[in-house]
């Protein structure tokens, strides 16, 4: 019997996959991407990727405030820098994926953090400073060259229900394909685009 939530799954993608190529917004934020500080959010449940790929694709997505003076910026993985900004990207996160189901450490989405040694040699693929960390009980525990995800699965039974804190993907799971969860700067112009991937 094919399991309702991933039939459910395949029926909500179905007409997400016309979307076109320019994407001038009515709102702050390009239709399918919500608004919070000065930054456009989007967790896309039809798109299924590896971390690369999914910077790949979150790059794909451009942001353009003045088309003669070159100033376009891209999109990329989500970086976060606040409880106030992680409790957002939570809530949407949540608010995506209603059908899935909550086991163990799943759900877990693919976010822009890049571990080198150390938990404190983090960056983030936007480029933007780490200046915050929300480490889920005994994370990180994939270093050295780990990559960035959060869950919301219930978790262990000593530390029930992660609720987005962080979890890193060591480099032997770095094949698996995740959801995923973009940031883009909004556009002063409200314009943006989509480049062909
Ligand atoms: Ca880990």
């Amino acid at each position: 019997m094919f399991p309702a939530n991933k039939l459910s799954i395949i029926l909500l993608c179905l007409p997400i996959m016309a979307t076109a190529d320019f994407l001038i917004a009515e709102d702050a934020c390009p239709k399918q991407w919500t608004a919070w500080g000065d930054h456009c959010y989007r967790l896309d449940p039809c798109f299924n990727a590896t971390w690369r790929d999914s910077e790949a694709h979150c790059q794909s997505f451009l942001s353009v405030d003045d088309p003669d003076t070159h100033g376009i910026t891209t999109g990329h993985l989500v970086s976060i820098h606040s409880k106030e900004e992680q409790e957002f990207v939570y809530q949407l996160f949540v608010d995506s994926t209603p059908n899935l189901p909550r086991v163990r450490w799943d759900p877990r989405i693919y976010v822009g953090f890049m571990l080198g040694e150390t938990a404190n040699d983090l960056s983030w693929s936007d480029g933007t400073a780490a200046d915050y960390q929300n480490w889920y009980l005994g994370q990180p525990d994939g270093l050295p060259n780990a990559l960035g995800q959060i869950s919301d699965g219930p978790g262990n039974p000593q530390d029930p229900g992660i609720r987005g804190r962080w979890c890193d993907q060591n480099i032997a799971e770095q094949h698996i394909k995740r959801l995923s969860m973009c940031k883009m700067r909004q556009s002063g112009l409200k314009l943006y685009f989509r480049k062909d991937t």
